[in-house]
């Protein structure tokens, strides 16, 4: 994974001046720029040739600007923005962020601005000098500011867009609310000038006594020494790196295992040049073996959900830690001991919470539906996301698999993507498991068989099947006569399966056009008489935990905006499918 660094630097085009920060909440000197951050709304585009990212005031008599940051808008970050303004709740295109911080000191450290989310398209301007820009709304970037700053009072100005774009990841189309703003946290991260920018820690793939893992330093100018200490295994170890700042880490350890039952992290601490990262990482394996997925050599079932980073009740994206317990708890309170983040890489505060709380997840890049694989640009941008989000995830044991797409069609542009991007991910991790999930497998009449031809399958570790039977498509015949002739001899996950049901409406138990809870039990009742038949199914994820807002969902009494599949509804009562899977869910070993 020592790799990951050099690519990056050489496929970072759509990252001005990157810089890498790992685990931004485990650094000691940390300082957060959340709060109310002022704001202007640039419906026509119009603030860069204004010149916004100056902040100019009238310099003399003469003089007017058309523009203010100064006592106008105020927006919270972290925060989406059309959640803040009835306004802006259809809102897709330009918003202007500005605050002011200090800086009191003026030590020779470097500092680094941390975004840990801006959907879709940030640039940032520091004291006005454009210092930076990302693309991709759900993993973070980092910039370096160390020569920009002043002592005193700093300018930082964000210009976000998170207009649909045909060829952005994903791209006009998708089933969820397309959140824009500042939605993650913003950190001012001091380090001395030669720092810890990656480091991995894992159990060793086939050896788990042994635990494995390098760390990297930016900025070093010779050989130095890193200490690494996990005091409950009584590890204290000095690394020494070599001219390129890289030492590999082979320690013997006989760490308790992390699983979910018993999900143990340890206390990591990594101290160089007197800076202290600290981390909490949990050791494990995961691999497949014919059919089944082995956490630690044993055969387990991913009894699972899907959910969106939304928080329904507030009707807006989940940002915070308290955010991430809500969505847990209820993750728990199913039964499950595992999620698919659906289709984007959410929160990391989310993710350490389910790492500690025993939540297996697959966590997915937004390659969803309708993607360009014709343009070339497609395969940098995937390849980008992909590598984002496996330079921040790669320490949580929690993730198990790495997903590249979910529901896209065979064809020779999307065949090539898709399958660069399974070899990509083997080589920056081959330590997980590589997943899609597949929309596309075919029923045959004669036979009752579904069959998928599709050479993608072929490539990955583990399929995952999305077919939403009794809803999307009736079930061709009845449940515990259907074979799935899926995934030969690997491991099979429904990723997603379900249907809308609108909480406390009541009809028959036989009619989709009912909305109602008794036909999506109905729906959940008959999927699990026809998983009990497939015999290489080692996962379920009911699409989805809560109702969620998408504007896709016309429908103006059982829909209004809401996708209505959700187990629990927008206000969080349980629907009578919740009952169903947490039963199947308690009998399943
Ligand atoms: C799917 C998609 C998911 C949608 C869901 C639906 O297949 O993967 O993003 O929200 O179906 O409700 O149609």
């Amino acid at each position: 994974m020592k790799r990951i660094l050099l690519v990056f630097i050489i496929y970072s085009f759509s990252v001005k001046a990157q810089s890498f920060i790992l685990n931004p909440y485990g650094h000691a000197n940390t300082q957060s720029l959340n709060g109310k951050w002022n704001a202007i709304i640039d419906l026509y585009c119009r603030g860069e040739k204004a010149k916004f990212y100056q902040n100019r005031k009238p310099a003399s008599k003469s003089e007017f600007v058309e523009y203010s940051f100064q006592d106008g808008l105020r927006l919270d970050v972290p925060s989406d923005f059309n959640s803040q303004l009835p306004e802006l709740k259809y809102y897709e295109g330009n918003v202007w962020y500005q605050r002011y911080f200090t800086i009191s000191d003026n030590t020779p450290k470097r500092r680094f601005i941390y975004f840990a989310g801006v959907n879709y398209q940030a640039t940032v301007w520091l004291n006005g000098v454009e210092i930076g820009k990302h693309e991709g709304g759900f993993t973070p970037f980092q910039l370096e500011v160390t020569n920009q700053l002043k002592q005193g009072e700093n300018d930082l100005v964000v210009m976000v867009n998170n207009s649909r774009k045909v060829d952005g990841i994903p791209a006009l189309n998708f089933d969820w609310w397309n959140y824009g703003g500042i939605t993650r946290d913003v950190l001012l991260i001091e380090t001395p000038s030669a720092y810890l920018s990656d480091y991995s820690l894992q159990s060793k793939k086939g050896a788990p006594s042994q635990i494995n893992g390098y760390v990297q330093l930016a900025g070093a100018e010779k050989e130095q020494q890193v200490e690494l200490s996990i005091p409950e295994l009584k590890i204290k170890t000095n690394l020494s790196t070599n001219q390129k700042g890289y030492a590999a880490i082979d320690l013997p350890a006989k760490p308790t295992l992390w699983t979910p039952e018993a999900p143990k992290l340890y206390d990591v601490y990594f101290i160089v040049n007197n800076d202290t990262v600290s981390d909490q990482i949990g050791f494990r394996t995961i691999e497949t073996k014919g059919n089944d997925i082995l956490l630690n050599g044993k055969s387990i079932f991913l009894k699972g959900v899907n959910f969106h980073e939304e928080i329904p009740q507030r009707l807006g994206r989940a940002y915070s830690d308290a955010d991430a317990a809500m969505i847990l708890n209820e993750v728990k309170a199913l039964g499950c001991n595992y999620a698919r983040t659906a289709h984007y890489p959410q929160n990391e505060l989310l993710l350490r919470k389910a790492a500690q709380l025993g939540i297996m997840i697959w966590e997915e890049i937004p390659i969803w539906q309708g993607i360009e694989f014709t343009n070339p640009i497609i395969l940098k941008k995937a390849e980008n996301m992909l590598r984002e989000m496996i330079y921040r995830d790669k320490n949580r044991a929690n993730i198990i698999i790495w997903s590249i797409a979910n529901e896209t069609w065979p064809s020779p542009s999307r065949d090539s993507v898709l399958t660069e991007l399974v070899s990509l991910t083997h080589q920056l991790d081959n330590t997980r498991l590589v997943a899609a999930a597949f929309d596309n497998p075919v029923y045959d009449k004669s036979t009752f068989t579904f069959n998928l031809k599709d050479r993608l399958a072929e490539v990955v570790d583990v399929v995952g099947v999305n077919k939403y039977l009794g809803w999307y498509l009736p079930f061709p015949t009845s449940p515990e006569n259907i074979i799935w002739n899926v995934a030969k001899n690997k491991p099979l996950i429904f990723s997603e399966f379900g249907g809308e049901a609108l909480y406390g409406q009541h009809g028959f138990a036989d009619s989709a056009a009912s909305w109602s809870e008794d036909y999506q039990e109905a729906i959940y009742k008959k999927n699990i008489v026809m998983f009990k038949n497939i015999p290489n199914l080692r996962g379920t994820s009911p699409w989805v935990l809560f109702d969620f807002r998408s504007p896709t969902r016309w429908h103006p009494l059982n829909q209004e905006g809401w996708n209505r599949k959700g187990l629990v509804s927008d206000k969080g009562q349980r629907k009578k499918s919740w009952y169903v899977m947490k039963k199947f869910y308690q009998e399943r070993d």
